[in-house]
């Protein structure tokens, strides 16, 4: 019979990954083959034309061909001429059209009434109560006691109208998003080094690498389509995977390096130390193209083999390996993600890579870079237009000539700008604690789950005078908590522009009506602005492809100049193009890196070697919580905090549904716990019940558990990078215990 997994179409390592993800936890889930199929649309219906847009999971932006019927999309298909995915998907993205027929969408408006119950009322009351409650605060509060978190999950368009309407109109300066818990690092490390927010590759690297360096990174589970193209590599490449966890991605590379968590800078500095006294660096390029690289030979002398061993783990011989593979390696490129972002000291690793890649000349070359792989959808186009961190197009709210600039093209005055940075997430939170802010608007992001230190986020959100939230489910831990919410309408049924990975900029498309009375987040904008009386401050903003024309002029002279695409029609015709894109450019080719002259986005255009003294963990390891927690992506088939991809029937079965923690078998023994029993995990914070699932995936006092998972941010301990200001999710200090009373 043939297994149900074998009748999906999917490519062949995903299926081997789904295989290997059959532990007896999901082996029941897939026993009954066929029920329902990706992509399968009912006999009945046949399509009448395709259109194409990118899909709205991950960052990787696959090229999708929707199938339609009398304009709405009943089917899809990988596109086989897209440069990123060339006719593959992943199981998320074959079933993205299920997902927005799910029973929980949001379809009215709902507002709390006094006995704390949400009830549906109608747009003009909800609008009316948006904007009396938040016009009240800020008139009793002062403007900033008034804060909004954005997402990197809606089109450009939408995100910058959000940024623009919250802190132009209405005069907020505290905004944030999602984006903090998953790129900031990268984003703080490339403008340090590199002068500019700048990911350097395209995802032709992948398959033109001889050497590729995955730290942190789970690509077969969190990027399967990337990992496809690291398949498709014709130079028989090493692939060398830095991870404590042997995860789906290590056991497929050539090496893993099942290192100490945190002890990334240990071993990158270290493996430094061996290239340069080797002479296996690059001395013409370093001295041409970079500063500071003297102090940084200097300081990593005493990154002893011995003492690198010790910090990370690792044998001796292990680490001399890994810096000849790197000396070996004609096109060496090197890759990271969460487990390098999401940490107390995420910058100076990330940077610890990037003066790997400088140092040996890989930069600027096919095949070579130093690598952030992003992770929403659209977080890269949140990057430069959420008017957040950065004001549009990766300006400076405390620059005048910025703000000036930008008033021009808006059309509005300059004093409607903030002057001053905004706090950062965990700085807004502080902030509800401490009565600052009063009045929180959220969209597209679900941090009653996703936030750290759950028990604490929650108590803070519970403290808001007036909590808003923007969604397309009214199911979510924090639609629950609001006391408006704004039913949304998703991927697939709006339109705009995303900006993937490798810099990608791609259309997304309407092929779908929202349910009810659901509106694309632009018109909840546009009716904001309506209600609130500013809406003439967004007269040019009319349609998605309006705004497209005003971002565009944001970026003229900036590093991410795309003055050059025309139009929504210029994007899809080019399959997707790459910021940047000025007016006078000279290059079309369709797959473009960064920094080929050799020359960065710094003042001197060389890039910067920073370094600094590793720290401990934050939150060492102690008799009562003797083991170090890890959290993150589970499996291929699960998005986040689930609200989307729980709504499909074919995802549900290529995952296990209740949470469960990786823990080591010997562990397990010693613990007398056997596989898939009850488990409590605590931390100082919390405590949260799951099962046992043996594996030596992990390393012993090591556990890993999924994020996915409602609860699992009980755990978490709210700590973050200095720099980046971003959560460090993937270390702290827990216990685990059998519980006695199973199935309690
Ligand atoms: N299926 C699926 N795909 C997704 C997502 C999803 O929810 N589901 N989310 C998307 C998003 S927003 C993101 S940000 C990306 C995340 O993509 P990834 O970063 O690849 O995923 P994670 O599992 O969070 O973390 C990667 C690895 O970091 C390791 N790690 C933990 N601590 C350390 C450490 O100290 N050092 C090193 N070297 N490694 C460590 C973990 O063991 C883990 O295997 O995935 C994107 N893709
Ligand atoms: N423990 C732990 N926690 C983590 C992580 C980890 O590794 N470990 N990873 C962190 C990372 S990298 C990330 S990116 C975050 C993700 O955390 P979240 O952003 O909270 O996760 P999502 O589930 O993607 O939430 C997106 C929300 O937006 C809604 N939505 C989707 N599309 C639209 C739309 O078009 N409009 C509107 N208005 N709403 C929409 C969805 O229904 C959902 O409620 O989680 C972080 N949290
Ligand atoms: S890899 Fe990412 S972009 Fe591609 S189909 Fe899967 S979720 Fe969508
Ligand atoms: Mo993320």
């Amino acid at each position: 019979m043939t297994h149900f997994i074998d009748s999906l179409p999917l490519p062949e390592t995903i299926k081997k990954i789904l295989y290997q993800k059959q532990g007896p936890l999901t082996r029941d889930l897939l026993r009954k083959p066929g029920e329902f199929g990706l992509g399968q649309v009912p006999a009945t219906k046949k399509p009448d034309a395709t259109t194409t847009a990118v899909c709205g999971y991950c960052g990787t932006g696959c090229g999708l061909n929707l199938h339609l019927q009398q304009g709405e999309a009943i089917s899809l298909t990988p596109k086989t001429s897209y440069p990123v995915n060339l006719g593959m998907a992943c199981p998320k993205g074959w079933e993205s059209l299920t997902v927005l027929d799910a029973p929980d969408r949001a379809t009215t408006p709902l507002l709390k009434n006094k006995q704390g119950n949400q009830v549906p009322v109608n747009w003009d009351v909800a609008m009316t109560e948006f904007s009396s409650r938040f016009k009240e605060i800020q008139q009793k509060h002062g403007n900033d006691s008034v804060a909004f978190l954005s997402t990197g999950q809606i089109p450009i368009e939408e995100m910058a109208f959000f940024g623009a309407l919250a802190k132009f109109g209405m005069g907020m300066t505290h905004g944030d998003g999602n984006t903090r818990q998953c790129m900031a690092t990268a984003v703080v490390a490339y403008k340090e080094a590199f002068g500019f927010d700048a990911p350097p590759y395209t995802y032709q690297d992948f398959e033109e690498s001889d050497t590729i360096i995955l730290i942190g990174s789970n690509l077969c589970i969190a990027h399967p389509i990337l990992w496809e193209r690291v398949m498709r590599n014709r130079h028989d490449p090493q692939i060398v995977v830095i991870d404590p966890r042997m995860t789906e991605t290590a056991m497929s590379a050539s090496e893993h390096l099942a290192i100490t968590p945190k002890s990334d800078m240990a071993l990158l500095y270290g493996t430094a130390r061996i290239l340069i006294e080797n002479e296996w660096i690059e001395r013409h390029f370093i001295e041409k193209h970079t500063n500071d690289f003297s102090q940084f030979e200097q300081y990593v002398k005493k990154y002893d083999l011995e003492y690198v061993a010790k910090q990370t783990g690792l044998e001796p011989q292990q680490i001399i390996n890994f810096a000849q593979t790197i000396y070996t390696g004609k096109r060496v490129s090197f890759w990271w993600t969460m487990g390098v972002n999401q940490s107390y000291q995420g910058v100076r690793t990330a940077q610890a890579i990037i003066n790997l890649a400088l140092m040996t000349g890989n930069i600027g070359k096919p095949g070579t870079g130093a690598n952030s792989i992003t992770g929403q959808c659209n977080a890269m186009g949140s990057r430069l237009f959420s008017n957040t961190s950065n004001m549009l197009g990766g300006h400076d709210f405390t620059n005048p000539q910025h703000r000036e600039k930008i008033a021009g093209i808006l059309d509005i005055d300059e004093k409607c700008i903030p002057r001053e940075n905004s706090w950062a997430y965990h700085e807004i939170m502080e902030g509800i604690l401490k009565g600052k802010i009063k009045g929180l608007w959220i969209v597209g992001t679900n941090p009653a789950h996703s936030w750290i230190n759950q028990g604490q986020a929650k108590d803070i959100l519970e403290r808001l005078d007036f909590l808003v939230v923007q969604d397309m489910f009214n199911s979510t831990a924090t639609t629950k908590m609001a006391d408006l919410v704004l039913p949304a309408a998703g991927w697939g049924e709006k339109e705009g522009c995303q900006i993937n990975s490798e810099r990608r900029i791609s259309r997304v498309k309407k092929v779908r009506k929202a349910p009810g009375d659901a509106l694309s987040d632009f018109n909840i904008f546009k009716l904001v602005a309506h209600y609130w009386g500013c809406s003439k401050m967004f007269e040019q903003w009319k349609t998605p492809e309006a705004v497209f024309q005003l971002l565009k002029q944001c970026t003229a002279s900036q590093p991410c100049d795309i003055t050059g695409i025309e139009d929504y029609a210029m994007i899809e015709k080019q399959g997707g193009i790459q910021w940047p894109y000025p007016t006078n450019h000279d290059d079309d080719r369709n797959q473009r890196r960064l920094f080929e002259e050799n020359e960065f986005f710094t003042e001197d255009k060389r890039a910067k070697f920073i370094f600094e003294e590793p720290r401990g963990l934050s939150e060492p390891l102690n008799e009562n919580f003797p083991f170090l927690l890890m959290t993150g992506r589970g499996s291929a088939s699960q998005w986040h905090t689930q609200t989307k991809t729980r709504n499909s029937a074919v995802l549900r079965k290529l995952y296990p549904e209740k949470a469960f923690t990786e823990i080591n078998p010997a562990d397990a023994k010693s613990l007398g716990i056997s596989q898939n029993d009850l488990v409590t995990v605590s931390s100082q914070r919390g405590s949260i019940r799951c099962q046992a699932f043996l594996t030596h995936a992990v390393q012993r006092g090591q556990l890993f558990i999924p994020m996915h998972y409602e609860d699992v941010n009980q755990l978490t301990d709210a700590v973050f990078d200095p720099y980046s200001k971003q959560p460090s999710y993937k270390a702290c200090a827990v216990t685990v215990t059998r519980c006695h009373h199973a199935g309690v």
